[in-house]
């Protein structure tokens, strides 16, 4: 997968990049990442790419001009047309773990990082796909939220995780919420590991955490406890947790 991330700060991507497994899925070939700096596209000598408001207003708004041409630079070195192209804006739909796996199953990405008080609204008319915000609060820029939004796809890539960390395994790609884990000491600090995880009973092993599932996801996310992520055997220990609930109320 290629992903083209058009930004005015493209310094800012170095570290999370560089490291752990967007790196390795970068020398494993999995995934190829290219900044565009949005100034190199600014066509004048002072090199600005925003101005004020047209209405009046406070702050400065990203002008659409250079972020064309820095598209259109981005869909020459492609050899064609974009697909889908992104952008990083407090008004986008909630980036998800759906998000993450459609993005994934794309060749082409192109991110585009909103800076300043906002970007002109014909970049939007004219050249995006798609608007994501990663949540409910206003950052400085785009930037941090298309490293997010690259840090999830990139894990969904076939290849990208090694067989010790399965992106199946994850817990929103099952709905729940994560069972706790536990490794070495078996007692640290007076807390020793549940006894069950030491059993051997792989059977007894997996519904006892599918029951913590279930109970950390009903204490913390009860919105996630949707019936279509429920198996037979989850309403099974639903079932049973309901009666002991049931029990402590008589
Ligand atoms: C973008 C916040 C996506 C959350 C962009 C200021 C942003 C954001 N999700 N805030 N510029």
């Amino acid at each position: 997968m290629i992903i083209d991330i058009l930004t005015l700060f493209p310094e800012m991507f170095a570290g999370p990049f560089d490291s752990s497994i967007i790196k390795r899925a970068r020398n494993k070939g999995l995934l190829e990442i290219n900044l565009t700096d949005i100034r190199a596209f600014s066509g004048n000598k002072h090199n600005t790419v925003d101005d004020t408001p047209y209405g009046g207003g406070a702050g400065m708004v990203m002008q659409a001009p250079p972020i064309l041409r820095a598209l259109e630079h981005v869909r020459r070195a492609r050899g064609g047309a974009l697909s889908r192209v992104v952008l990083m804006c407090p008004t986008g739909l909630t980036f998800d773990q759906n998000w993450a796996r459609d993005l994934a199953g794309e060749e082409h990405l192109v991110i585009i990082c909103g800076h300043y008080e906002g970007i002109d609204e014909r970049v939007r008319e004219l050249a995006v796909t798609d608007e994501l915000s990663i949540g409910d609060y206003v950052l400085t820029g785009g930037e941090l939220p298309a490293m997010v939004v690259v840090d999830a796809v990139a894990r969904m890539i076939p290849g990208v995780l090694g067989e010790s960390a399965s992106a199946e395994d994850d817990s929103f790609y099952h709905g729940l919420l994560e069972y706790p884990q536990f490794t070495r000491p078996y007692e640290f600090e007076g807390l020793s590991v549940p006894e069950i995880l030491l059993s051997g009973h792989h059977e007894k092993i997996r519904r006892w955490r599918r029951r913590q599932s279930l109970l950390k996801t009903l204490e913390r996310r009860p919105d996630l406890l949707r019936p279509e992520v429920l198996t037979g055997e989850d309403r099974e220990i639903l079932k049973e947790i309901a009666e002991l609930i049931r029990g402590a109320l008589v």
